[in-house]
């Protein structure tokens, strides 16, 4: 059973948000004297994903949004095309740059220990954002700040069993495989899903991208044709790719397949309005302005919550056509 710890210290933080002593006060990096943030510019390596979804999207302009050269940033940005190892390699080469903190989305959960040790070796902080990952030593990071992955799972897998009353047989789409989100909605929508007649037929990664959610969809269909009566598509991208299988191989997406997904980004909503989709479960990517506090904060020497989780909702057809209007991603 993987124990990951940040699961764990993420919901103590969600559950008390105590104010703890993080935060090393001094940086590797030598910030140079200008800018508006107490005279000080904080030079900042963000090393994201890449660019996958609409989600991602979202979240990489919310934090160019928020480490803006008018709130006293230097942003040095790095997408990572979905690489762990371009990924850890863009830290490195933040670490050598001397900057004053590292904010990474890291892709998967497993691989950091070394990359993490070397930058607090190096003084320099770091904080996570979005996805969280397995570490030997909680202190080779600041601290978090994302989703419930599992509460979303949850969410998603109580309404397939309030839905799937008879016997349902379903297909996934997963996320990137060994990612945080994949790994705990999965674990969350089997326990919202317990004890429902639900027949998973097959469960495959499509990447959080479009392009591999109708691939693999379409491999579902001739494998399992009109057998299938649902899709969980771990994000909207994944379920929007599966429309063009599900519509090509002349079934009704939304009728003779019911789809529940996780994101709420605007395309996944207007699926949801148009009735294409049947439910989809929030996860908020709109992190910047959270992010960029805590790293003020950290830099500052000032003690910051271990973690800190965003909220989320979830969306009926009838609330997404509410909803749409007032969108922001
Ligand atoms: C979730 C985020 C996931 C989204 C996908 O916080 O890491 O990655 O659900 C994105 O859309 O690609």
């Amino acid at each position: 059973m993987r124990k990951r710890l940040l699961a764990g210290l993420a919901l103590v933080g969600a559950l008390s948000l105590a104010m703890t002593g993080c935060g090393s006060g001094s940086s590797g990096g030598a910030a140079t004297a200008s800018g508006s943030s107490g005279g000080k510019v904080i030079t900042v390596g963000f090393a994201q994903t890449g660019s996958e979804s609409g989600w991602r999207a979202a979240n990489t302009q919310s934090m160019k949004d928020a480490f803006s050269a008018a709130n006293g940033f230097k942003l040095i940005f790095n997408a990572a095309d979905n690489k762990q190892e371009a990924q850890i390699a863009a830290v490195r080469s933040f670490i050598n740059q001397g900057v004053d903190a590292i904010v990474i989305a890291p892709i998967t959960v497993d691989g950091w220990d070394d990359v993490l040790k070397e930058a607090k070796a190096a003084k320099i902080p770091v904080i996570l954002e979005d996805r969280t990952i397995n570490v030997s030593d909680p202190s080779l990071y600041a601290a978090w700040i994302g989703d419930d992955f599992k509460k979303e799972g949850q969410t998603a897998g109580e309404w397939a069993k309030k839905t799937g009353t008879s016997p349902t047989n379903m297909v996934v789409l997963e996320g990137t495989t060994g990612s945080a989100p994949a790994l705990d909605r999965a674990t969350g929508f089997a326990a919202g899903a317990a004890g429902a007649p639900i027949t998973k037929l097959a469960s495959q990664t499509g990447n959080f991208t479009r392009a591999d959610g109708k691939t693999v969809m379409e491999g579902f269909l001739q494998k399992y044709g009109n057998k299938i009566q649902m899709l969980f598509a771990q994000n909207d991208d994944m379920g929007l790719g599966a429309l063009d299988a599900i519509s090509a191989a002349g079934m009704v997406p939304g009728k003779d397949i019911k789809i529940v997904t996780i994101d709420a980004t605007h395309d996944g909503l207007q699926a949801l309005a148009d009735g294409k989709f049947n439910y989809v479960v929030e996860c908020n990517p709109l992190l910047g302005a959270q992010v960029a506090d805590l790293v003020k904060k950290v830099v500052a020497g000032q003690p910051v919550p271990k973690s800190q989780v965003a909220s989320d909702q979830s969306f009926t057809q009838e609330q997404a056509k509410a909803a749409l209007p007032d969108r922001k991603y």
